[in-house]
């Protein structure tokens, strides 16, 4: 009896034992064609990098060259590339690309292909050669380095014949074997046709699917920079994402189509696609690609910079950001604190992974080295992964009292392919199940997925994949309670004189004081637009309540609104000067149009405001003015500097009595026959 227990005994062991072990050398999921490379993978886990744009356009002011100014207009008298890595870097970003030679053809290296380089310009009397100075500021301070190679060159006399192409190719061979190891080609798209070539003045045409030789250039990049990801042509490793504003699709496949060299669906990628070509967001910190004064009070907020990061990071793409150098050779201080501060801010947001100590449970379970656990690791290679023949899953986070989130990162092992296509998250709290909104259903995640929303408080969270194209492979889940971004609200008051006061995150609180005092959380509180009538000075604050911090004070200075004149000049669109939005202006005829203004009651006048339009590239900024009270000339003169700063204008002058107002336009930036009125308002006392 004793021996047949044993045995059974024994015999349980043993069974125990064979399944442990089937269990723990389960293999792993078949890999999902198309598969990354390892160089595209290392490629993924750079996420951010940065992007320069200079050289003789900035110079120019401009943004496409026509490749007819003399190199001696190029020099910057203060040029640091150490600055610009210095910033990428405390920016969080791991490379730079740099435009070695933009349309204009101008080359920032001492090329031997042609005379239109920078060895011809003042800039170190000759001897400089930027695309050193950078790779060697990239190197001592640990960043990688890639290039931006226009394809068109507007300068060369051989542009559009075969002999440019060698030149082209020469280029690259330079650029590739000179300066150490380059992580990113990027060939650019635009061939816009004419240009100086040489002198010729003309419109020159080609293929370019045919006529650049892309997969030689390839050959060439490869030879000493094997693992090197090309941007554009017709031999693409990754893929532009079909706008320059900063944003991927929310369904984002890495997979895509290069057939007949033609990339399909940029935004989204494909999902039955038959390469692994994932997406690059580029974007520019100001409006421009290269310097513009005019710009420097268009740089990009915060709270645009944040909804990039999580419209491109977040949607499983790589962000590009570009900073456009200024003359000096330096990146605005402007623009380096706003990068380096947004870098900040959004580490701060996805700093406390509170799934990091969670009990974490699944449905299904592949075997021991796949399980739930690996999402919560630190280790990338781990993941959890379910049976073959299963196409989704469920994992469930148990926290042992509740916890708080608004956002969710998720990441699939993208080695072995990308393959959710559907999932959703429900949260539990004090027994109750709930859907957790973003949106009912989400779709792709692949390297990277960031989810925000309204913070929720839970006791568990389930994620539940509902499709995927094979057995799920998810590396990484981290949940965040991140910080009510603290950016002042932006005050306007529309033709109807209602104030709004606008935040880009929701669930911030605004408080605001119509009487000049300092506003605060016993200051009314904001819900809706309100009416305000009156002149005055608005002040409003955005407040976080559960950290008690504050945002700077927004302060604006209201005039008396549109229903306190009539205008007494006819036109259709005056409503456009008094509605709070820079971007709707009215034209006015030079020598013949005027704005007049008649109050209903007599005011004591002290000044006035004017707006240029804030559309990008305005012209026809008004410089110079005069104003009239009850046809009296009380102020004349110039607005300084309009033209490279076109912000509000604000004149004031000893107080007149009088009820008709009028100002007139004399010049105009571009000696246009119309001029453009953006806002306009009096300051009365
Ligand atoms: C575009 C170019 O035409 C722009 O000037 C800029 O270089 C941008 C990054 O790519 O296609």
């Amino acid at each position: 009896m004793l021996i047949i227990k044993m045995m059974r005994y024994v015999n349980g062991i043993f069974i125990l034992g064979f399944w442990l072990f089937c269990y723990s050398c389960v293999k792993a999921p078949s890999p999902l064609q198309p598969v990354p490379s390892a160089a595209q993978i290392e490629w993924h886990k750079m996420e951010t990098y940065g992007f320069v744009h200079f050289g003789l356009n900035t110079f120019n002011d401009m943004e496409w060259g026509w490749g007819d100014t003399p190199p001696s207009t190029f020099n910057p008298t203060d040029l640091d590339c150490e600055q610009w890595v210095l910033t990428m870097k405390n920016a969080g970003m791991k490379a730079v690309i740099l435009t070695a030679k933009h349309h204009d053809g101008f080359c920032l290296w001492q090329t031997q292909t042609t005379d239109y380089h920078i060895g011809n310009s003042p800039y170190k009397n000759g001897k400089g050669d930027i695309v050193r100075e950078l790779s060697d500021a990239c190197r001592k301070h640990g960043l990688k380095f890639g290039l931006y190679l226009s394809p068109w060159d507007r300068n060369n006399s051989h542009y559009g014949y075969p002999e440019y192409v060698e030149i082209y190719h020469k280029q690259i061979e330079e650029l590739t074997s000179l300066y150490g190891e380059i992580f990113e080609f990027w060939f650019d798209g635009a061939n816009g046709g004419d240009g100086y070539y040489g002198g010729a003045c003309e419109l020159r045409s080609i293929n370019p699917k045919e006529y650049y030789d892309y997969e030689k250039a390839r050959d060439i990049i490869y030879e000493n920079n094997p693992n090197c990801m090309i941007f554009g042509g017709t031999v693409p490793t990754i893929r532009w994402v079909g706008n320059e504003h900063g944003e991927a699709g929310a369904t984002n496949w890495c997979t895509s189509f290069v057939d007949n060299n033609d990339y399909i669906s940029l935004y989204n990628g494909c999902s039955d696609g038959d390469v692994w070509l994932p997406a690059e967001v580029d974007v520019s910190v100001r409006p421009g690609w290269f310097y513009h004064k005019k710009e420097d009070h268009l740089l990009k907020s915060l709270a645009s910079l944040s909804v990039i990061y999580y419209n491109s990071v977040g949607r499983n793409a790589n962000l590009l950001l570009n900073f456009p150098v200024a003359l000096n050779g330096k990146i605005s201080p402007a623009d380096s604190l706003r990068v380096v501060t947004w870098h900040d801010i959004i580490k701060n947001e996805l700093r406390h992974n509170v799934l990091k100590n969670a009990t974490v449970t699944a449905d299904n379970v592949r075997g021991k080295n796949f399980s739930p656990d690996n999402v919560i690791d630190d280790d990338w290679d781990s993941y959890w992964s379910v049976k073959d023949g299963y196409d989704g899953g469920l994992i469930v986070f148990s926290f042992d009292k509740p916890v708080r989130m608004n956002r969710l990162m998720l990441q699939e092992y993208i080695p072995l392919g990308q393959r959710v296509e559907e999932f959703y998250l429900e949260g539990q709290l004090d027994g109750k199940w709930f859907k957790i909104m973003p949106s009912d259903s989400m779709t792709t995640i692949g390297y990277k997925r960031i989810l925000r929303f309204k913070t929720v408080e839970l006791d568990k969270l389930m994620i539940f994949f509902e499709k995927s194209k094979g057995p799920l492979c998810i590396n990484n889940i981290e949940a965040f309670c991140a910080p009510v971004l603290l950016s002042p609200p932006v005050i306007k008051r529309d033709y109807y004189g209602f104030v709004h006061l606008n935040i880009p995150d929701d669930e911030a609180v605004v408080y605001y004081t119509v009487d000049g005092s300092l506003p605060d959380n016993s200051s009314t509180r904001y819900d809706k637009p309100f009416m305000f009538n009156d002149k005055g000075v608005i002040k409003a604050v955005t407040y976080d309540s559960v950290n008690d911090k504050y945002s700077d004070v927004a302060v604006r200075h209201l005039d008396l609104p549109a229903s306190s004149f009539v205008v007494s000049s006819p036109s259709d669109s005056y409503d456009k000067i008094f509605d709070g939005d820079g971007l709707s202006s009215l034209n006015l005829k030079m020598n013949e149009s005027f704005i007049e203004l008649t109050f209903n009651d007599k005011q004591k006048i002290s000044g006035f405001r004017y707006l240029p339009s804030q559309n990008r590239n305005v012209t026809r900024i008004i410089t110079d003015y005069l104003f009239y009270v009850d046809g009296k000339l009380v102020s004349s003169g110039s607005f300084d500097n309009i033209e490279n700063n076109p912000i509000e204008q604000v004149v004031e002058f000893e107080p007149v009595t009088g009820k008709t107002v009028r100002f007139v336009p004399v010049r105009n930036t571009d000696n246009a026959g119309y001029c453009n009125v953006a806002e306009f308002s009096v300051i009365v006392e």
